[in-house]
């Protein structure tokens, strides 16, 4: 008998990551096999929203047994996993962000990482291309995975697969329009006493050799806020960066809305090792404002790749 696959994400998963899981689970079981997802922490705020809004209720698995198959989705960082989850039991990676070395160790993981807007992405092309159509929470949830982590396809990184499929989903479930999704931006971008959640930012990036962590806050608009919360944001870094031992610490603004970003630097050499790396990012009172709309992974990307550690 084939063994139970479990679909696993990041602690505190977003929208993708629970859209991504929820939907290779289901297509899997379409296929006749026995998968469930399972996930620890908080769900983001946004996810919550949706969740509401649509009323879909979610399902996890209670717990991880020894003799599970793992299914990675939205996430290939171990540190990032629930700790319940051991890397020899992962089976499978599906996944947008940064490639870990660690992954080479283990040459049997089937691994798709590919550098596009989504993880739903990925997975609604594995319905689409094996002619399976998603149940309507499966749509929604995969649907706002790619419209939240490309910014309503508006963000630099965001490919024609990303709109494609973020289409097709559309198509599928007419409970979906713009008006929803712009009252959905709106509502997610009330940060107020959480604003330390939200950032993000309270770890370092292991894959490079340089100490440093960004957080990123997603809003309806961000000159507006930024004038309201940049000395909390300030605060935060200020204390996170000396509780963590971080050098390097930004965090980047996004406007969801109006599809610009600015990035806050936390000191001086942050704000140098940013102008160095990035032609388009200057800034001025720590503050560097970008038409391009960068977001945090394209950052990292850039980041990664300067300052590559072996591990
Ligand atoms: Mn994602």
């Amino acid at each position: 008998m084939s063994k139970r696959k479990v679909m696993t994400t990041y602690v505190c998963p977003d929208v993708d990551g629970i859209g991504a899981m929820y939907a290779y689970a289901e297509l899997l079981r379409k296929n006749g096999e026995d998968a469930g997802y399972y996930y620890e922490g908080k769900l983001k705020k946004e996810a919550e929203i949706i969740l509401n809004l649509f009323n879909i209720k979610l399902s996890p698995f209670d717990l991880v047994e020894e003799d599970d198959d793992i299914i990675m989705i939205d996430n290939n960082e171990l540190n990032f996993l629930p700790k319940c989850i051991k890397k020899e039991k992962i089976v499978e990676i599906i996944d947008h962000h940064v490639r870990c070395n660690w992954i080479d160790e283990f040459p049997n993981i089937k691994c798709q990482i590919e550098f596009i807007g989504a993880a739903a992405t990925l997975v609604a092309e594995r319905y689409k291309s094996t002619g399976k159509i998603p149940s309507r929470e499966a749509a929604i949830l995969m649907y706002y995975g790619i419209i939240s982590n490309t910014m309503n396809l508006k963000i630099k990184m965001t490919t024609n697969r990303d709109i494609e499929m973020a289409e097709w989903l559309k198509s599928l479930v007419p409970e979906i329009n713009d008006n929803i999704t712009r009252a959905i931006f709106i509502k997610k971008s009330e940060i107020g006493d959480n604003l330390e959640e939200e950032m993000e930012i309270g770890f370092k990036n292991r894959f490079v050799t340089i100490k440093w962590s960004i957080g990123q806050l997603e809003v309806a608009n961000a000159d507006e806020f930024i004038e309201k919360y940049y000395k909390d944001i300030q605060e935060i870094m200020d204390r996170v960066s000396k509780e963590n031992d971080i050098d390097y610490i930004s965090t980047n603004v996004m406007d969801v809305l109006n599809g610009y970003n600015v990035l806050i630097a936390g000191n001086e050499r942050t704000k140098e090792m940013i102008e160095e790396n990035f032609d388009d990012l200057r800034f001025e009172n720590m503050k560097a404002k970008s038409e391009k709309f960068y977001s945090r992974k394209e950052i990292v990307r850039v980041i990664a790749e300067k300052y590559k550690s072996d591990k």
